[in-house]
């Protein structure tokens, strides 16, 4: 008679094979929760940049919405590559454009292309300009669309009805509502009730865009 066969317990190979597997499986284990984390983090520095960007445009919306005044703006052109625009909205209600207030009221937001930073610039309480960036992202484009409500100008420029008077089609009108210089200046400027804002930011390997219309509601055309 022979003994039953016991089982003897695990043996050498065995062992090493287990601790073969489970270092396998635990480095696995390790990389995932790691690349987890790393996905995580962009998604974080992500919604930053959203959060940043939102608050960014819905401050200069607001703003623009309460403007009682364009009084400049900057397209891109063959000399500059800047992107501007400069309104005077009246916070305190004085009818005064108060520029060394404690709340400045002329404020400039402006785009350069060649540092990707979207700036603003406005007095403090000295009166001396203030630059600063108001997004701490890269900017890749900040487009500004001028528009009026006076729709009988539509199609000046070229005949084409759209529906919607551009700053472009006062100028081609000349007087009184555009003085036929290509340029968005006092005339138009004065006719132009409606700013229309769009941002792209560089976020990762890709982009996120932003935009409003801002209807200048102190500013209606009558
Ligand atoms: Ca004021
Ligand atoms: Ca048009
Ligand atoms: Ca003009």
């Amino acid at each position: 008679m022979s003994a039953p066969k016991h089982d003897a317990g695990f043996s050498l190979v065995e062992v090493l094979v287990a601790m073969g597997l489970f270092a396998v499986v635990g480095t696995l284990l390790l990389g995932f929760a790691l690349s987890t984390s790393s996905v995580s983090d962009d998604a974080r520095s992500s919604s930053d940049l959203t959060g940043e960007s939102r608050i960014a445009m819905e401050r200069m919306a607001r703003e623009l919405r309460q403007a009682s005044d364009v009084i400049a703006v900057q397209f891109q052109s063959a000399t500059s590559t800047t992107t501007a625009i400069t309104f005077w909205t009246d916070f305190d209600g004085d009818g005064v454009r108060d520029l060394d207030a404690a709340d400045p009221e002329v404020l400039t937001y402006r785009w350069e292309p060649g540092t990707a930073r979207l700036t603003l610039t406005a007095d403090d309480a000295s009166g001396a300009a203030v630059t600063r960036p108001i997004l701490s992202g890269d900017v890749v484009s900040l487009d500004l669309r001028l528009r009026s409500s006076l729709w009988q100008y539509d199609g000046e420029l070229d005949g084409t009805l759209d529906g919607v008077t551009s700053w472009e089609e006062l100028d081609a009108a000349g007087a009184p509502v555009g003085n036929l210089n290509g340029r968005p200046d006092d005339p138009e400027l004065e006719h132009v009730d409606l700013v229309a804002v769009r941002l792209v930011v560089a976020d990762g390997d890709g982009t996120q865009t932003f935009s409003f219309q801002a209807d200048l509601r102190n500013r209606s055309q009558t």
